[in-house]
């Protein structure tokens, strides 16, 4: 890794910049209480502190700061560190940050705080993807799913797996080794740890498209008629005004995508250009946008105007919309109840943006729809694409050597598969992985993790 030297003195500011009430410095590397202590008016007491302590004291000329010791062996990176409290002032961050590059530190990398904790051994590789993946958490179930795997969730779901693959790699390994009438034991393939493995991982895979809505949001596409009260919507979910209303048919045209949740589940909303045939050159352009947008959409909530359309025209325009998204989710909103006495048609839900009456209904229509998608019970999700790559890889290795084995190929052969299936495993949890990988997985990281 030649971005991240591990050898030297690190320090970052760990708390978001701009003015609060607290500021914290994050630093290690061995030789730093010795480096930061001549600076600091409490001198003999931080010198002797032992690890998971608390020392109050000045730095001369810049702050009063109470800082957390960790000796090597403690501590997020097991490194000698410190963690220093000050007050959350401009001030006092540019003087603490040129004090410390006075001080024999280097400012940390993206990541390095948790790069040096996953090399300490003091974390795995999925722990340390799901750092990342907690400070990115929008809503309380992405951090909930991404506590479970900083708490080694993954490492343990798939830690069965990896003892019934090496029981079944142990028994092609004797067979491989010794003559059959020297083995006196069983001397069948072991098909069956091999295919639960297989069934089980390739489960666990395919919570990946649950993982990215996680992780990503789900798209969720306000689409229809112009003047349905789309924009309307749009800003009821997202409790501002941030999309302009209008009676004018054609208000929107360039889509609008905000990050918002639904009952916990993280959503990318995406206010859009009303469908119509009239209009001018832009405004056509916006149309055809929807149209990609409501292709690649999790699911479509079709706005209609209950003031303006008959139940029949509205049950065609269900038709057409099932029709042209087949593949995509979809919530059909009869909107503006107030202004209208027709009751919603078949398969619509009645909603007035004026008054707010139906939209927790329709909150809870969306949410079990996106939830069907997400098992928010599942124990463990996987987010991470590299994690799901390497289960995809393991998952056709595993496919290969059963297929050969019933196909009567050599052990040997099979023997290479399941070597491949087992590394992809290992992969997972970092444990064969290469300085390029780590690289580029930390360097995704905000400094100061
Ligand atoms: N009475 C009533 N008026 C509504 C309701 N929802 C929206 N409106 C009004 O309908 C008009 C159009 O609303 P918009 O939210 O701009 O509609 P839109 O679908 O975004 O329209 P375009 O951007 O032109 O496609 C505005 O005057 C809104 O105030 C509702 O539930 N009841
Ligand atoms: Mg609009």
């Amino acid at each position: 890794m030649d971005r991240y030297n591990t050898d030297d003195m690190i320090f970052a500011l760990a708390t978001a910049p701009g003015r609060g009430a607290l500021a914290v410095f994050r630093l290690s590397g061995a030789g730093c209480i010795a480096a930061f202590a001549p600076c600091f008016s409490n001198r003999e007491k931080l010198l002797a502190a032992a690890s998971g302590t608390l020392v109050f004291g000045e730095i001369k000329d810049i702050d009063q700061v109470l800082v957390s010791v960790f000796r090597s062996g403690h501590g997020y990176t097991g490194e000698e560190a410190l963690e220093i409290s000050c007050h959350g002032s401009t001030g006092s961050v540019t003087l603490m940050t040129r004090l410390l590059l006075e001080s024999g530190f280097r400012q940390a990398l993206p990541g390095e705080f948790t790069l040096r904790a996953f090399l300490n051994g003091r974390i795995d590789l999925t722990q340390a993807e799901a750092v990342d993946e907690i400070a990115r958490s929008g809503t309380a179930l992405t951090q909930k799913q991404a506590l479970s795997r900083l708490d080694g969730a993954m490492t343990r779901r798939i830690g069965a797996d990896r003892e019934l693959l090496a029981e079944a790699m142990a028994a092609i390994e004797v067979q491989l080794d010794y003559a059959e009438d020297e083995i006196g034991g069983d001397t069948s393939f072991p098909y069956e740890p091999i295919e639960k493995c297989r069934a089980d991982l390739d489960r666990l895979a395919g919570t990946f498209g649950a993982g990215r809505i996680l992780s990503e949001g789900a798209s969720v596409v306000l689409a229809g008629p112009a003047n349905a009260g789309k924009s309307s919507l749009f800003n009821l979910f997202l409790k501002q005004e941030r999309s302009i209303v209008s009676p004018v048919p054609g208000t929107t045209r360039d889509y609008i995508e905000c990050l918002c949740s639904v009952e916990g589940i993280p959503v990318r909303l995406c206010d859009t250009a009303g469908l119509r045939q009239a209009g001018e050159e832009i405004e056509m352009e916006g149309i055809r946008r929807t149209g990609q947008l409501m292709a690649a959409a999790d699911v479509i909530v079709y706005l209609l105007d209950a003031s303006e359309t008959s139940g029949s025209e509205a049950l065609m325009q269900k038709e057409r919309a099932e029709a042209d998204y087949p593949a995509v989710g979809k919530v059909f909103v009869w909107n503006k109840t107030d202004l209208s006495d027709t009751s919603a048609p078949e398969g619509f839900i009645g909603l007035s943006v004026a008054t707010a009456e139906g939209f927790a209904g329709l909150s809870h229509t969306l949410a079990l729809m996106l939830q069907a998608g997400v098992d928010v019970n599942a124990q463990t999700v996987v987010q991470s694409p590299r994690q799901h790559q390497a289960l995809v890889l393991c998952v056709q290795a595993l496919d290969r050597a059963l297929e050969m084995a019933r196909d009567g190929v050599g052990l040997d052969a099979i023997a290479v598969e399941l070597k491949e299936a087992s590394d992809q495993l290992g992969f997972i949890c970092g444990e064969l992985t290469g300085d390029d990988i780590l690289e580029q997985i930390f360097s995704r990281f905000c400094v100061g993790k």
